[in-house]
């Protein structure tokens, strides 16, 4: 078994939760936020047999845009100094970033 864990832009959350709906798979949906860009995200958690790996990354693909996002300058005031952002910069937000992790034990209660 592996855990898939996808971090997908929200404004693909909802098409990609009912695509896995639609196929049988059963997902969690977290609230996340972007380190750098710090704006929400969603990651989901996918438990999946070894053999499904490949379909449910198929469904993450079709389901997921990759967008340019303008970014603009953050204040660092009451921030993080380190991580100020001095002019607007356009970035390429995927996608997905997607992990596969080893499942070592599977259990429901
Ligand atoms: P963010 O960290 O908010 O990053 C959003 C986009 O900003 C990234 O898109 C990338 O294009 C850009 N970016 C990130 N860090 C950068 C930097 N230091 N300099 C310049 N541009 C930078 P994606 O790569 O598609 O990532 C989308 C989201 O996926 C990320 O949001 C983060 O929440 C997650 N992510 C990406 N790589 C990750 C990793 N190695 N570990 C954990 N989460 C990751």
């Amino acid at each position: 078994m592996k855990l898939i864990m996808a971090v997908v832009q929200d404004k693909d959350s909802n098409r990609l939760s009912d695509a896995l709906v639609d196929k049988e798979y059963q997902a969690t949906k977290l609230a996340s936020t972007g380190g750098f860009l710090k704006a929400g995200n969603t990651t989901f958690m996918i438990g999946v047999k070894d053999k499904d790996v490949d379909h449910v990354l198929e469904i993450i693909k079709d389901n997921c845009k990759s967008r340019e996002q303008l970014v603009a300058p953050i204040s660092p005031m009451g921030g993080n100094a380190d991580s100020y952002v001095p002019y607007p910069v356009e970035v390429q937000v995927g996608g997905a970033t997607v992990f596969i992790l080893p499942v070592e034990q599977f259990e429901k209660f």
